[in-house]
Formats: structure tokens, sequence, C-alpha cells
């Protein structure tokens, strides 16, 4: 039942480190699915994240089955919102957004999804989110209308984690938004896991091996990245596993 979750525990455990593909089924042509797939598989992705800040109708929903054809890869959530829940995928990160001060993405939005949930078998792993400032405002900003943390504010970034983390969550996530202009510095990553005893995840605006592996060496357990595929699927070349 918690399978996606405990085998992250004991990738981080063991020391592996892990990565998730992000598709926006937004931006995303369904019959590319295969192909993209089939790279997606050659690369050293671990998982494959699938959400937007707008998606629209049951994009989601078809998206994941179709993906399910061409991997073995699991399938997490990544959702920007409620209608994008579906049954098809192995898990949904449940995002709790605490870097705003928005209740409807702090809790509002979670009781919304229980009637949805309580129907069917997805493992559900709560999830801190933290929104920091990337050097232009990013969708998940304008959609939730919170301000991102100033990324100078280290101290600050990382007592929401750990506030997080003592809330019962069972992954953080550092986020500079998706196609952020700036990644996350590796001292805020380091800062953060230094003090942390749960998986951390990174993402927004890597697009190099060389950030990614900056990442990883910060501290991060599992880096998303999303836009830098989308834009140039000749990356995967180079994460060749
Ligand atoms: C966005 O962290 C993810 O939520 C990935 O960001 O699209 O910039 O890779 P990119």
């Amino acid at each position: 039942m918690n399978l996606i979750y405990s085998n992250i525990q004991v990738a981080v455990k063991n020391g592996e480190k892990l990565m998730a593909v992000l598709i926006d089924p937004d931006k995303f042509l369904i019959e590319n699915t295969q192909q993209f797939v089939k790279k997606v598989n050659a690369s050293v992705a671990t998982h494959i994240f699938v959400g937007g800040s707008l998606v629209y109708n049951n994009a989601t929903d078809i998206l994941v089955s179709e993906l399910k054809k061409h991997t073995t890869l699991p399938i997490v959530l990544f959702p920007g919102d409620v209608t994008q829940i579906t049954k098809r995928a192995d898990a949904l990160l449940f995002l709790s957004l605490l870097s705003g001060r928005n209740s409807e993405y702090l809790i509002g939005k979670h009781v919304e999804a229980i009637p949805k949930l309580k129907n069917i078998n997805l493992e559900v792993i709560s999830t801190g989110y933290i929104l920091i400032e990337s050097g232009k405002k990013t969708a998940v900003e304008k959609v939730t209308n919170t301000a991102p943390m100033p990324r100078n504010h280290i101290q600050n970034i990382v007592d929401t984690a750990i506030a997080g983390q003592l809330l019962g969550m069972k992954l953080i996530y550092l986020e500079a938004g998706s196609g952020a202009k700036e990644t996350l510095t590796q001292s805020i990553i380091l800062q953060v896991k230094k003090e942390l005893n749960i998986p951390l995840i990174v993402g927004g605006g890597i697009k190099s091996k060389e950030q990614l592996q900056n990442a990883y060496n910060a501290g991060a357990d599992l880096v998303v990245i999303g836009t830098a595929f989308e834009e140039d699927e000749l990356f995967f070349d180079e994460l060749k596993k």
C-alpha cells in the first residue's frame, strides 16, 4: 500500500539519487507518449510525475492511462487541483503549500479531495510544498495567489520545512517553480537537508546535468525536471542510464 514512499525511503537510506520527469498534461501531446516514454525509460529517471497548474477536463486521467501502457516506472500525481486526481496513478503527492498563507492551498483543497480519495486506492503521500522566489513570477504563485519565500531568508525556509516535518508530512518539496529563471541555490538545499529527517524533493529550472548534480550534491534526494524535457528531448541523451 505504501510502496512508493517506502521505496523512496529505501533509496535515501542507500544513498541512491532519484529523478522524476514531470509531465504537464496541458502542454503534452498525447500522440507523443510512446516515443517520449521510450526516452524516459532509457534515462536515469526513477519516477514520472504528472501535473500542472492549469489542467482541463480529464486530461490527467487520459495521460496516465497512456503512460501506463509504455512504462513500469511509478506514476505520481503532482496536482495543481483536485480535478487532477485519478485512480490510474500509483501515488498522489498531497501537497500543502507551506510557503503561502492561502488556506485553500494549506488545507481547503485537501478537504475537497476526500470524497474522491475515499473511493479509490491511491497511495497518498503528505508533502510540504515550499515555493521559493526564482527571478520571475511562476504559475504556482499566480494560481495560488501566494508569494514565494525570499531566497535569502534561508533560516525561515529551513524552519518552514521543519514545521512541515513536525506536522507529520512525509516529504518536503523545495520548489523554484516550473521554468524558473534561477534554480535553488546549493546553500538553501544544504541547510534544509541538514535539519530534515524526511526525504527532500527539489525542482524548478533545472536544465543541465551539472545543475542536477549540484542539487544532488547539496542534498536533494529526488530532483524533478519538466521544462528542460519539454523544450528539448535531446536532454534525455545526456541522462542515459
Ligand atoms: C515544477 O519543480 C518542477 O513544479 C519542475 O520545474 O519545469 O522548471 O523543470 P521545471
